[in-house]
């Protein structure tokens, strides 16, 4: 099958939650040698997001979105592996969640994806994460970056605290913060040092606050 042939196929199987059709596609990408990164941003990752889109159109329901999801991570976890990741110097230690009171983790699990893919040491809080242990973690480790994901109006609002506290005790870690309800006027009203709206951007907005050039 032709490339365009197999992305194509990566974003319909995603949007249709079909698991068997999203791992043999994935298996034929990495036969027919397409790069493991676009098949996850221009398959997978495209899906996800017309799937959100349908989901506010009310085209899709929840329980669909959970099999899309289920189909996305079972491409990711073949097409993994295959992910040139690319490695400039020691690893930067990056600490990523979900902020408390938000269970939505799906966009924060790419972002982590495409993070490692980069060469970044993720240190993964999952999701629901009370405060306190972003700040505490992020000490700890030494993280040159927090990163904190919020999809909800009412969960957004616990990331100027967070950052606050990170500047206070671990004045050195950058601070990022994503996900739908954020935009960069946000972002930085929260004191945040970078703000991207994909995880594509999110690795370059990454590597830009830890050359120091955001
Ligand atoms: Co809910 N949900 N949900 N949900 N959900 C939203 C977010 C909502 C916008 C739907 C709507 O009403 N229009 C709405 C929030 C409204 C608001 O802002 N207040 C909402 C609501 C209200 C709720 C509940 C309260 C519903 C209820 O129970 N009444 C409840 C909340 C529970 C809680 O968190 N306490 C709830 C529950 C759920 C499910 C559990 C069913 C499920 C989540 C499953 C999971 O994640 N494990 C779910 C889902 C799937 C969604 C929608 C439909 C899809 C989200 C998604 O996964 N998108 C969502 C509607 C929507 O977003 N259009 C919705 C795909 C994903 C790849 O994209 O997450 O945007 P996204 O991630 C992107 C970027 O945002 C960015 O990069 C990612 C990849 O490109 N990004 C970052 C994200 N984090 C980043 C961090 C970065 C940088 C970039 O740097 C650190």
């Amino acid at each position: 099958m032709e490339k365009e042939g197999i992305l194509k196929g990566l974003t319909e199987a995603t949007i249709a939650g079909d698991v068997e059709k999203a791992t043999s596609l994935a298996n034929e990408a990495i036969k027919a040698g397409v790069d493991a990164y676009e098949a996850i941003m221009d398959g997978c990752a495209r899906g996800m997001s017309i799937v959100s889109e349908k989901y506010e159109k009310g085209e899709m329901y929840v329980p669909e979105i959970l099999c899309s999801a289920e189909a996305m991570y079972a491409a990711m976890d073949i097409l993994r592996p295959h992910l040139k990741a690319e490695r400039v110097g020691a690893p930067k230690k990056v600490v990523l969640g979900v902020v408390r009171g938000d269970i939505h983790d799906i966009g924060k699990n790419l972002v982590k994806l495409m993070m490692e893919a980069a060469g970044f040491q993720v240190i993964d809080l999952g999701r629901d994460v009370p405060s306190e242990k972003f700040v505490d973690v992020s000490v700890k480790e030494g993280a040159e970056i927090v990163g904190l994901s919020s999809l909800m109006t009412t969960s957004m609002v616990v990331m100027p605290e967070v950052i606050r506290e990170i500047k206070k005790k671990s004045p050195k870690t950058a601070t990022m913060v994503g996900g739908g309800p954020l935009s960069p006027e946000l972002a930085k009203a929260y004191g945040a040092d970078g703000y991207a709206k994909d995880a594509s951007q999110a690795v370059k907005v990454a590597k830009s606050l830890i050359s120091g050039v955001a």
